[in-house]
């Protein structure tokens, strides 16, 4: 009988363990702004809402940041096969992630973009290579909203996922047709398939500076350590 309990105790212990840790894990969250990129190949430029307007489309609602990126374009044309963004993304634990993007697409010849995430993803230029796999179709919308990366595949369109160790990685979004903007990033290991579930966020403050590498002593602080220290002197 005694053995029994001991088991049972033990079961319940384990099982109180395991939910413990499932609560405690979060979710990685990694938000980007698009204008923030580390590097923007040409055509691909920092854009203010107007500026689409001035290319003959219509001027967006507020982006995130103020800005976001494009190849500038007017709608319907089309175009595009050349220029980047480039972004360095430190990932914090071994794991599989999807990536959201805030985006515009006015119609069927401004909707897509190629990504690729290295080293999960080869060393392509699939401006070059045509590869569908790294083809992402976009949802279209002449306002900012929220789409999956996906591979948009020659048989059907699929949310993509990426496995990644812990380190820096390198992701790239191209162009593939003009037009097509991009506000910001949202990275996660939630891989829901609804912004809901997965907890899509915009960028914030502090994640922004990060991104800046502008994360300096508040001079605040300095003073008031500095006021501390001459205290603690007397
Ligand atoms: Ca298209
Ligand atoms: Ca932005």
């Amino acid at each position: 009988m005694q053995k029994f309990i001991t088991l049972i105790i033990s079961f319940l212990m384990f099982f109180i363990l395991c939910v413990s840790f499932i609560v405690a894990a979060e979710d990685v969250e990694i938000a980007l702004e698009a204008e923030l990129a580390s590097k923007i190949q040409k055509p691909m430029v920092i854009a203010l809402p107007i500026d689409a307007k001035d290319a003959g489309g219509v001027e967006t609602d507020e982006p995130s940041g103020g800005k976001y990126v494009w190849a500038p374009g007017p709608p319907v044309t089309g175009g595009g096969g050349s220029g980047f963004m480039e972004f360095k993304v430190d990932i914090p634990q071994d794991d599989t992630y999807a990536i959201w993007g805030r985006v515009i697409a006015w119609d069927g010849n401004s909707d897509s973009f190629w990504v690729t995430w290295m080293p999960a993803d080869p060393e392509e230029n699939p401006q070059q290579t045509d590869n569908v796999e790294f083809r992402w179709g976009v949802a279209g919308g002449g306002t900012w909203h929220w789409d999956r990366i996906n591979h948009w595949l020659d048989g059907g369109t699929f949310d993509r996922e990426w496995e990644l160790e812990k380190g820096e990685s390198i992701l790239k979004i191209w162009t593939r047709e003009d037009a097509t903007m991009l506000d910001c990033l949202f990275i996660t290991n939630n891989l829901a398939a609804n912004e809901g579930g997965a907890n899509v966020r915009l960028p914030e403050d502090d994640e922004r500076e990060e991104q800046e590498g502008n994360i300096a002593v508040e001079p605040l602080e300095k003073i008031s350590t500095t006021w501390g220290s001459i205290k603690n002197q007397y």
